[in-house]
C-alpha cells in the first residue's frame, strides 16, 4: 500500500525523536516523501540506523538523547513540528526499571516539550498507548473512558498525556496524544518474548516453527497497520480541531490471535500446529479501539485491510530475515 503523500512540507523543518525505530522510521519516510526537511534523534537502544536507509542522505541524523536539552534545543530552533515517538516500549523494562524508564519516558517527555516551548515549535504529536486503558472490561475503548495504568508503562505514557495538555493550556504549544493500539509493520523487531505477536509469528512462520499461543488463542486485539499509524500522525500535526487532545488510534476490527496464526499461514504455507500454553501473566483478554474521534475531528481513516497489511509485512520479514542469513 503506498500512502498519497497527505501533507505538503515544502521544506519545513521538522523533529522526530526515536526517528530510527518501528514507528519512527516510516514516519521518518513519510515526512521526507512531503518534502520536509527531516531530523532525527534517536540514541539507538531499540532502533537501529539501518531503518533510515531509505530516507538516507535526506534528513539529518543525530546520535542523541532526548534526556540532553541542549541537543533537543538546537535540533527545534526553526522547527514547525515535533513527532514525538522516542520511549522505553518495553512494558516488562519498565517494570524491571521504573526510574530509569521514567527518565526517559516522563523526563525526556518533559524535555521534549519544554524545547517545543523555548523555541517557538508550533505543534507536537505525541506516541501514547491503549496501555493506559488497563484491564477496565468496557469495550470498545472510548477516549473518555475512566483509565487504568497497570504498568510503569502505562503510567509514564498517561503522565505524558497530561503534560501535553497541560503544555497546551498553560503554555500555548499545540499538542496532540495518539493512543495506538496494537501496531504491527515492517521493521518491527520479532526477538523478544515480548516482542509484538505479529512479528513473533512472521518469524516462526518463515522459520516453519509451531508458535506458541497463550491462552486458548480466542482473544483478540485490534491490530492497525504502521501506515494508517504514520497517517494518523500527519492527520494529527495538521488538523485544526485537535490541540489538547487525546485520540484512540486503532481500526475498530479485531482478529483473535488463533486467526491471526491461521492467516499467515494460508498465505506463507507454514502449517504448524500451534503449540497452547496457559495464559500470560498480566495480560489482558480483550482490546478493541473505537476510533470515531480521530475519524470525525481529524479525519483518520485505517484504510488499509488486515489481509494487505499482513502480507506486506510477511514479505519484508521474508526478506530481512533471508539476507540476515549467513
Ligand atoms: C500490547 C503491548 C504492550 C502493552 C499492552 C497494553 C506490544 C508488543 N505489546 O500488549 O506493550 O502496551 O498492549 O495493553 O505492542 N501472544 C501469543 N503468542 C506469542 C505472543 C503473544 O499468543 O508468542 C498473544 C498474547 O498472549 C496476547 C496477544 O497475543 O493475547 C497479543 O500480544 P502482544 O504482546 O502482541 O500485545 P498485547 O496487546 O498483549
Amino acid at each position: 500500500m503506498i500512502i498519497a503523500p497527505l501533507i505538503s512540507l515544502s521544506h519545513k523543518k521538522v523533529l522526530v525523536t526515536g526517528g530510527a525505530g518501528f514507528i519512527g522510521s516510516h514516519l521518518v519516510d513519510a515526512l521526507v516523501d512531503a518534502g520536509g526537511d527531516v531530523s532525527v534523534i534517536d540514541n539507538l537502544s531499540t532502533g537501529h540506523v539501518e531503518n533510515l536507509t531509505s530516507a538516507g542522505r535526506k534528513i539529518r541524523f543525530v546520535k542523541g538523547d532526548i534526556q540532553d536539552s541542549e541537543t533537543l534545543n538546537a535540533l527545534s530552533r526553526g522547527c514547525e513540528m515535533i513527532f514525538h515517538q522516542a520511549a522505553v516500549v518495553s512494558v516488562p523494562q519498565t517494570v524491571k526499571n521504573p526510574i530509569e524508564s521514567s527518565l526517559v519516558n516522563e523526563i525526556g517527555t518533559l524535555r521534549v516539550l519544554e524545547a517545543a516551548r523555548l523555541n517557538g515549535v508550533k505543534r507536537v504529536v505525541m506516541a501514547s498507548s491503549c496501555a493506559v486503558y488497563g484491564d477496565l472490561p468496557e469495550l470498545p475503548k472510548t477516549e473518555p473512558l475512566p483509565v487504568k495504568p497497570l504498568s510503569p508503562y502505562a503510567v509514564q505514557k498517561l503522565t505524558g498525556e497530561y503534560y501535553a495538555k497541560l503544555y497546551s493550556e498553560l503554555y500555548g504549544v499545540q499538542t496532540v496524544s495518539l493512543r495506538y493500539f496494537n501496531v504491527y509493520g515492517a521493521r518491527q523487531d520479532p526477538t523478544s518474548p515480548y516482542s509484538g505477536v505479529i512479528s513473533i509469528f512472521m518469524k516462526k512462520a518463515i522459520e516453519n516453527k509451531r508458535p506458541l499461543i497463550y491462552d486458548d488463542g480466542n482473544q483478540y486485539r485490534d491490530f492497525v497497520y504502521v501506515k494508517d499509524v504514520v497517517k494518523a500522525n500527519l492527520l494529527a500535526a495538521l488538523s485544526e480541531k485537535a490541540d489538547g487532545r487525546v485520540f484512540n488510534i486503532g481500526t475498530g476490527r479485531t482478529i483473535t490471535v488463533n486467526e491471526l496464526w491461521a492467516m499467515i499461514g494460508r498465505f506463507s504455507g507454514a502449517d504448524a500446529t500451534p503449540e497452547y500454553q496457559p495464559p500470560r501473566k498480566g495480560d489482558i483478554r480483550e482490546s478493541r479501539a473505537d476510533i470515531s474521534l480521530a475519524c470525525r475531528e481529524m479525519g483518520f481513516d485505517p484504510l488499509c485491510s488486515f489481509e494487505t497489511g499482513l502480507r506486506e509485512t510477511f514479505d519484508w520479514y521474508r526478506k530481512a530475515l533471508f539476507l540476515d542469513k549467513p
